[in-house]
């Protein structure tokens, strides 16, 4: 499937940046940002965007979603100049923008850009990628500034993207890896999810095509259209290669591969964490070494992923691949209904900002701009269906 990425603020860019050193034949992707210095890093990308220059003096709007989201409503014909060559020529089947829900610039330029974005090109979906911030460890006010932002973007964006898959830093916390940095960290989180979204990605695009093609169709088919929250699974063991027998590493057997891919869709498994019952579609896809790939597992995997999820009919493709030291199983749910992690964060808020009355530092009293809102198209956009 033809992808194009945009990057939106620095979480965001730093994504593309990742995917786009995964797959340049699929891929194309576009930078956007507020600050000038962080722009500069991504050596993967060409086309790069900085907006409210003269407003801001590529300086960034400092976790104001408001801001953020202002710029972007007055930058649109400059953003959209940039992808409108890009589209021409890449011709992608679907637009990706990734963003932290927690800063200003991508959080709040990024449904304001979709909204656009839907109006151009009806005929290609448009999903977001939206970072949760991990906030162990910082100090409240900024905290309250972090969670406050991703309750108040989250709610934004579920109007005006496709699918949003949400990816939540706390997942990826290793609270026993002391020496890790939390730029250490992101890069591992960037490196992990860009790695996952492109096996799915380019999984139809293996020759020769494999027993069961996981075909761009399907992929949005389980998105969908309808504004739908998704999140995704992984796991993955590592097998015993005959040549190299000082490695550890398993030799898998049916059992393994239905336990790789029932354990796929566990909490901790997931780049957000939800309980996947009730959700409205899912996809399995399995790779490792042809050998490995067992239908009868397969298709005893996907029954209980059936089972755990509610879904009537998951679907599934192969991923050969001879040079894999893996096997590993990856689950996309969408539409998923448990949002409590968000509640949480909801209620910590609250705390906080009671905590805090007496500072200055509380966001959570601004609004985005009416104004931008209404020029906005509101949820039945999305939900009518683009053909
Ligand atoms: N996974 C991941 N998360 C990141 C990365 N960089 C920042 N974050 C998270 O994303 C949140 C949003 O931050 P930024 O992306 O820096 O915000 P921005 O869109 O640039 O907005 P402003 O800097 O406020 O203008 C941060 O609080 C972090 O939790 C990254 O490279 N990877
Ligand atoms: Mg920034």
């Amino acid at each position: 499937m033809r992808v194009l990425w945009i990057g939106f603020g620095q979480a965001g860019g730093k994504i593309a940046n990742s995917l786009m050193g995964m797959n340049r034949r699929l891929y194309s992707a576009i930078a956007i940002n507020t600050e000038e210095a962080d722009l500069s890093g991504l050596g993967n990308i060409r086309q790069k965007v900085l907006i409210g220059k003269y407003a801001l003096r590529g300086r960034g709007v400092g976790s104001d979603i408001d801001l953020g989201a202002s710029i972007a409503e007055k930058s649109l014909a400059q953003m959209m100049d940039t992808i409108d060559v890009v589209v021409r020529k890449q011709d992608p089947e679907v637009i990706w923008i990734a963003a932290g829900l927690g800063g200003g610039s991508g959080a709040g330029g990024s449904f304001v850009l979709a909204n656009e974005l839907k109006k151009v090109y009806k005929h290609i979906p448009v999903y977001g990628i939206g970072v949760v911030p991990s906030v162990s460890g910082m100090p409240q006010d900024k905290e309250a500034l972090n969670l406050s932002n991703t309750v108040k973007s989250f709610e934004l964006w579920s109007h005006y993207f496709n699918n949003i898959l949400l990816v939540d830093n706390q997942q990826y916390e290793r609270p026993h890896v002391t020496r890790e940095s939390v730029e250490m960290m992101f890069q591992r989180v960037n490196e992990h999810l860009a790695q996952t979204l492109t096996t799915i990605i380019s999984a139809g695009e293996i020759r020769p095509p494999p027993q069961e093609v996981f075909s761009s169709s399907e992929i949005k088919a389980t998105m969908g259209l309808i504004g739908d929250i998704s999140t995704i699974g992984y796991c993955a063991e590592e097998i015993k290669i005959k040549s190299q027998f000082w490695r550890n590493g398993m030799d898998p057997g049916t059992h393994e591969l239905e336990s790789i891919i029932e354990r796929s869709v566990e909490k901790s498994s997931l780049t957000f964490p939800a309980d996947v019952t009730g959700a409205r579609s899912a996809s399995l896809i399995v790779h490792g070494r042809p050998e490995h790939l067992f239908a009868q597992s397969i298709s005893t995997g996907k029954a209980k992923l059936e089972e755990l999820t509610t879904v009537g009919k998951v679907r599934y493709g192969d991923y050969p691949d001879r040079r894999t030291k893996y096997l590993s199983a990856i689950t996309i749910i969408s539409g998923i209904t448990d949002f409590s992690r968000l509640d949480q964060m909801k209620k910590r808020v609250q705390e906080l900002s009671g905590s805090m009355s007496t500072s200055h530092h509380s966001n959570s009293d601004n609004v985005v701009d009416p104004s931008i809102i209404q020029n906005l198209t509101t949820r039945d956009s999305v939900s009518r269906p683009i053909v």
